[in-house]
């Protein structure tokens, strides 16, 4: 399946490692279409309308052929919230993991039902998750 993994850039990298790692765990099986997400070396500078927008394109394509979203939010992003919000619109599955000892989500996305929320305490929690979000997307898809 196509995925798209959205994680904090210009929001801030403290968790770069980690998504790094999520990514990894989840190209096991699957294609996650925004490996950069996780890369340590990223150009954080704008880049114009010009150079944004093409980000912007590629990623709301992305967006459109992904099976689902999966979303780390422990960082807050402006772009990971526009992006679960581009996902709903089209009835893309979202799965939304924070670390509750870390931060509180915000409530647009808590207060959202539509979302599936994953609030874990420890790394080793999110990765027994995305098995089952993967299996579970795999059974729909094939209905
Ligand atoms: O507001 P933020 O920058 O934190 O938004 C992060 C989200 O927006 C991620 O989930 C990405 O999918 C998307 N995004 C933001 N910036 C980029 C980007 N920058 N490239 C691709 N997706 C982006 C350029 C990096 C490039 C040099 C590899």
């Amino acid at each position: 399946m196509d995925l798209y993994f959205a994680g904090s850039i210009r929001g801030g990298r403290v968790d770069a490692a980690l998504y790094q790692r999520l990514i990894a765990y989840l190209q096991r099986t699957d294609t996650v279409l925004t490996e950069h997400v996780g890369r340590p070396e990223l150009n954080l500078l704008e880049q114009g309308r010009a150079g944004d927008g093409a980000i912007y394109d590629q990623d709301t394509a992305w967006l459109r052929r992904s099976a689902a979203v999966i979303a780390e939010c422990t960082c807050p992003s402006l772009g990971v919230g526009y992006e679960l919000a581009y996902a709903e619109a089209r009835g893309i599955p979202c799965h939304i993991f924070y670390d509750r000892t870390k931060t509180q989500l915000s409530a647009m996305l808590t207060g959202d039902p539509y979302f599936h929320i994953h609030p874990y305490e420890k790394e080793a929690d999110i990765y027994p998750a995305l098995d089952e979000i993967l299996s579970a997307l795999r059974s729909t898809q094939k209905d």
